[in-house]
């Protein structure tokens, strides 16, 4: 059994938004095409508390995009961003949601952030992700989202090391920037994961 997982589709992650992934808000159709290719279609949504620590603003003296050490941890400090409830958190108009069949949140700990839909970054509580989609029968999860090289890079790398098969389907995801992308698919490459475009996706 094959599950899309649609990562983070948020529209602060949209140009215009508080942390625009640049043409994020291409793959929105491309999204909703695959959606029919699918039997199970999960979303995942970066849901803060509004003093959330990954938030610069959190951090008096620090500014946005700074890298601090947050309980042993690098983080960047981010602006603020999809805090739950907002405008900001809410899909893309666009998205279609009619097949989404469950929504798993993250980075709702104040305290730590949650960039895979898996495990917090510290990898100390698991969002139950992994556990509903094994008593789904899901051994394939094709990724799509936002952004490329930070949620979805590390909800690929946490599907494998959970014994999933993953497939990133590259045409569907944006990056904030593309060099660490390059060396993320790199990395997924080397765990085992597949990189493909959406026009392969038959089935
Ligand atoms: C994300 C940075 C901070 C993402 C979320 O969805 O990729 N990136 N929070
Ligand atoms: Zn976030």
């Amino acid at each position: 059994m094959k599950a899309l997982l649609i990562i983070d589709v948020q529209n602060d992650f949209m140009p215009g938004g508080a942390l625009a992934v640049p043409e994020g808000d291409k793959i929105v159709p491309i999204i909703n095409r695959l959606q029919e290719k699918f039997d199970l279609v999960i979303a995942t949504q970066d849901w803060h508390p509004k003093e959330h620590a990954s938030f610069a603003k959190s951090h008096p003296g620090k500014k946005e995009f700074e890298k601090i050490d947050l309980d042993g941890i690098e983080q960047i400090l981010w602006p603020e961003h999809c805090v739950q409830n907002s405008e900001g958190a809410a899909f893309h108009k666009n998205l279609k949601t009619s097949k989404i069949e469950a929504i798993f949140r993250k980075g709702t700990n104040p305290g730590i952030d949650s960039y895979s839909g898996f495990y917090d970054n510290a990898h100390l509580k698991s969002t139950g992700l992994s556990g509903y989609l094994k008593e789904k029968g899901v051994k394939e999860i094709y990724f799509c989202g936002l952004a490329a090289e930070f949620c979805v890079f590390f909800s690929v790398k946490d599907a494998l090391k959970e014994g999933f098969s993953a497939t990133l389907i590259e045409d569907a995801t944006r990056a904030l920037d593309n060099a660490e992308f390059e060396e993320a698919k790199q990395e997924i490459i080397e765990n085992g994961g597949k990189i493909v475009d959406s026009e392969t996706i038959a089935f």
